[in-house]
């Protein structure tokens, strides 16, 4: 059995995804910046873009902040953001790009710095409290780039504990998702490179404390819906930073050369919706799809649709599995079989239910053609003129 079309069109309509401020603004590679006509100068502007997504798509009811890059009066942002009709999502604390950070913010051996890191990720739940945001989104950027330059177990005490800091000062109904990513800015060593070493740590911090998993922070080849399985089957897949990999962390469009990989993410996702252990169920319901794409050359808020449709897509085709006669091929070894049912569902063109979602919502059938023959494209370049707010 799966999904019936108006099930499809309802479960469609109601996948929500969070857009990020800085998937507003001109970011690019080490060798440059360029900017793009309309990009967003004050983080007003930029939840102003947001607003714009979610009146386009109906799916992007909040947006995440990240600071020091979002600062400003947060109950006044609040305020500003919710009559524009979106709310502010989770909250990132910037602790990798102050020069105190040189030799790393958490793990750094200086005990004054590690306290300066836990102070501005302190901060963050106090701007999570102004903006009603419910998840302290943590990246933390610790390495290194030669052997012997760190002691591993030393860094990972004062990691561990750090973290425990920020952990402690979340209100009962606060979560912290804490992300790994495989290697850069440090080649040599990260301190959370993995799911297992942020599984870990996340264990010991506390029950609200899960995974975050970046498409775009894992070696070539990795599983990773193998990886999304695991975690929920462990109850602690906070949630996903969406974009698209080709080589590293390219922050790409979200699905633009993997769409299958996408999907079967996704189908993880929906499989673990209607589980039979209602906690397994419930910690899927409660995984947050947060954008986390840069724009390099592209117009960044026709990639940010680009986007949202990529995972509807694949979030609507994980759906057509038809899951009784999967786990029946999957049971009488018939490998073959098996493998068909999950193709044929992603070979099913979703996108007329699609359509009928956004009706549902009463957007248009096409956000991105509705954004393009709006007039806005236009009528942005000739208003923001001036320093675009950058990183
Ligand atoms: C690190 C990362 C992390 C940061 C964002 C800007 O590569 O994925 O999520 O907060 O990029
Ligand atoms: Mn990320
Ligand atoms: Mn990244």
């Amino acid at each position: 059995m799966t999904a019936s079309p108006n099930e499809l069109v309802e479960r469609i309509a109601g996948f929500t995804i969070e857009t990020q401020s800085w998937g507003y603004v001109s970011t690019g590679t080490r060798f440059k910046v360029f900017n793009t006509p309309g990009t967003p100068r004050t983080v007003h502007e930029k939840v102003d873009d947001a607003a714009l997504v979610h009146r386009l798509t109906g799916v992007t009811p909040t947006v995440a902040l990240h600071i020091p890059w979002d600062r400003t009066d947060y109950a006044e942002l609040r305020r500003y953001a919710e009559e524009q009709g979106v709310r502010i999502g989770s909250i990132s604390p910037n602790i990798f790009q102050d020069d105190d950070y040189h030799h790393g913010s958490f793990t750094n051996p200086d005990p004054a710095i590690r306290a300066k890191a836990v102070a501005t990720s302190v901060e963050c739940v106090g701007i999570m409290r102004t903006t009603g945001s419910k998840q302290l989104s943590m990246w933390v950027a610790d390495g290194t780039n030669y052997p012997g330059q760190g002691d591993f177990r030393r860094r990972r005490a004062w990691l561990q504990d750090s973290l425990q800091q920020v952990y402690d000062a979340l209100d009962p109904d606060m979560s912290m998702i804490l992300e790994y990513k495989l290697f850069e800015p440090a080649f040599y060593h990260t301190d959370i490179s993995d799911w297992g070493q942020s599984l870990l740590l996340c264990q010991e911090l506390g029950d609200r404390a899960n995974v975050l998993v970046d498409l775009g922070h894992h070696a070539l080849g990795v599983n990773i819906e193998h990886i999304v399985a695991t975690l929920l089957g462990q109850r602690r897949l906070g949630g996903f930073d969406l974009n698209g990999k080709r080589y590293a962390d390219d922050d790409l469009m979200v699905g633009s050369t993997n769409p299958y990989e996408l999907f079967l993410i996704m189908a993880e996702i929906t499989h673990a919706l209607a589980d039979p252990d209602p906690g397994i169920a419930a910690g899927a319901a409660d995984v947050l799809f947060k954008i986390d794409q840069c724009a390099m050359v592209e117009e960044k808020l026709p990639a940010m649709l680009r986007s949202i449709e990529a995972c509807q897509i694949a979030y609507a085709k994980s759906l057509l599995i038809d899951r009784d006669e999967l786990r029946k091929a999957q049971d009488t070894g018939d490998v073959v079989g098996a493998n068909t049912l999950v193709d044929s569902a992603f070979q099913t063109d979703v996108r007329p239910f699609l359509w009928q979602a956004r009706e549902l919502l009463g957007g248009p059938a096409d956000p991105l053609r509705a954004y393009l023959d709006s007039g806005l494209p236009e009528r942005l370049a000739a208003e923001r003129i001036g320093a675009p707010a950058g990183w």
